[in-house]
């Protein structure tokens, strides 16, 4: 039988036919041929095991994107008798199919009343080019064409591709040919860093308030939208003050500019709300979705669009000149149905909110509130991240805090668990199956490579 995915080789080969082959993610590829890369072989639950048969705990789901962990058969069935009945068919010429019209039914069930249409992708930052096209085209039907620029923030995530990659707020990605014109950026609201004297709901407003003077400086005749995560994921797992999201919203809605939340790490069930604006407390125009909606398990993302704005386009917009070959991909559709199903009927997400979430929260502050290394604990649900400090009470950063935090990671690895650094954080975001028990792993674990970092610098 071919069956490339059963590994038959060992690691050192596997490595060279990678470094041969692949460009991977946001690394050198160089010093990566040199080390050589894991090589991931199987999954089930939490557990990751490698292709010399050592376990990680996986405290990343994947790239945040596992909900229902690894190896779910009710997944994988889904998707061989889809591909049975129907492997492919589109949304084009006047053509739909059973697989994502159940989806929608399912996924507008779990969204608040207010949201009643998708456009499916295939990823995050396909949500989010999709995402510029739509809010523009709506302005264009409304009768102001003129309102185009979308606002981002520094430091915020929506993805790899052009238009993504300008919306966000990663200043290298943009020097290495990632921008386009009509997009504007303002601050994130990272307290923990930024604040200085301001208490956080001082400094939240005040962040807020940056995008009302970016508003007032480009006219807001001329601003189409304003996207940002809830919480930055990929930017570090930052919380904004509660001040922040009202404010926000009523700016947007003070110039009728459209919020756009970015839910593609935030969605479905990650904070213990089946989206994380609920726990927020505010309500956005469109969301972007990806990761969670199918567990990872196959490619899937979607935008999707208020009563307001489908309305426009559909009663006052005529043809949308827009669409991929794989929007609502039936294989796709039929593996999100399985999982938003499990999520909802097994209470997944309700566990999140009443049980497993509050008790990882309840353990990272016994093991890291007095922690020497450690100057914040951020998180709800199965969401968290330990800021690193050198000074605790002035929230003094050691100057090296990337290296420090990368250190850290690999000594996670060592003690048989991944989680991730950005910048001087360490974010966990586990799968929301994970039992009690899992979770004292990971946090154990976590200790442990946190500690061995600690005294690599006489801290501990
Ligand atoms: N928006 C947000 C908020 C994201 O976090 C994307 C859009 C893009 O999704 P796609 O499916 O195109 O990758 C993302 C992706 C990390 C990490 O290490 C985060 C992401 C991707 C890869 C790594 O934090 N987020």
């Amino acid at each position: 039988m071919n069956a490339p995915f059963i590994p038959q080789r060992n690691t050192q080969d596997y490595q060279q036919a990678d470094a041969a082959h692949h460009i991977h993610a946001f690394l050198d590829q160089k010093a990566l041929n040199a080390e050589g890369p894991r090589v991931m072989v199987r999954g089930e639950r939490l557990n990751l095991w490698d292709n010399d048969g050592n376990r990680y705990l996986d405290g990343m789901s994947g790239l945040w994107c596992t909900q229902l962990g690894y190896g779910r058969k009710d997944l994988t069935s889904a998707a061989a008798a889809q591909m049975d009945q129907l492997a492919y068919y589109n949304m084009f010429f006047h053509t739909t199919h059973p697989a994502v019209i159940e989806l929608s039914e399912l996924l507008f069930s779990l969204l608040p009343g207010h949201y009643s249409h998708a456009i499916y992708t295939n990823s995050g930052s396909e949500a989010n080019e999709v995402l510029i096209r739509t809010v523009r085209r709506y302005w264009q039907v409304l009768g102001k064409p003129q309102k185009k620029v979308m606002i981002g923030r520094w430091n915020g995530y929506h993805g790899s591709t052009l238009a993504a990659t300008a919306l966000g707020g990663m200043k290298f990605m943009h020097e290495m040919g990632g921008m386009i014109p009509d997009i504007a950026h303002i601050d994130e609201p990272y307290w923990y860093t930024n604040g200085g004297e301001l208490t956080p709901a001082e400094f939240g407003r005040r962040c807020a308030l940056q995008l009302e003077e970016k508003i007032l400086e480009l006219g807001a005749d001329n601003v189409a939208g304003f996207i940002a995560e809830p919480f930055q994921g990929a930017g570090g797992m930052i919380f904004p003050p509660e001040s922040y999201w009202p404010e926000i919203q009523r700016i947007c809605r003070q110039y009728n500019v459209l919020l756009c939340a970015d839910e593609v790490i935030g969605g479905f069930g990650r904070t213990g709300e089946w989206f994380a604006h609920q726990h927020f407390g505010f309500e956005p125009d469109t969301l972007s979705i990806a990761k969670g909606l199918t567990s990872g398990y196959i490619p899937m993302g979607g935008l999707v669009l208020s009563k307001r704005i489908a309305e426009a386009l559909v009663e006052r917009g005529g043809v949308f000149a827009h669409g991929l070959t794989y929007s609502g991909h039936p294989v796709a559709a039929a593996v999100a149905v399985a999982n938003l199903k499990a999520l909802r009927d097994e209470g997944i997400v309700r566990r999140v909110k009443d049980d497993t979430g509050p008790y990882l929260q309840q353990l990272l502050h016994e093991a890291f509130a007095a922690h020497p290394l450690i100057g914040e604990i951020q998180g709800t649900g199965l969401l968290a991240a330990l800021q690193f400090a050198e000074d605790k009470p002035t929230r003094k950063r050691f100057a090296h805090e990337n290296d420090l935090a990368w250190q850290c990671r690999t000594y996670g690895f060592e003690e048989g668990v991944i989680i991730r650094s950005t910048l001087g954080r360490m974010i966990m975001a586990p799968a929301l199956i994970a039992s009690r028990s899992e979770l004292d792993e990971l946090v154990e674990k976590t200790r442990l490579a946190v500690d061995r970092t600690a005294r690599s610098i006489g801290r501990l």
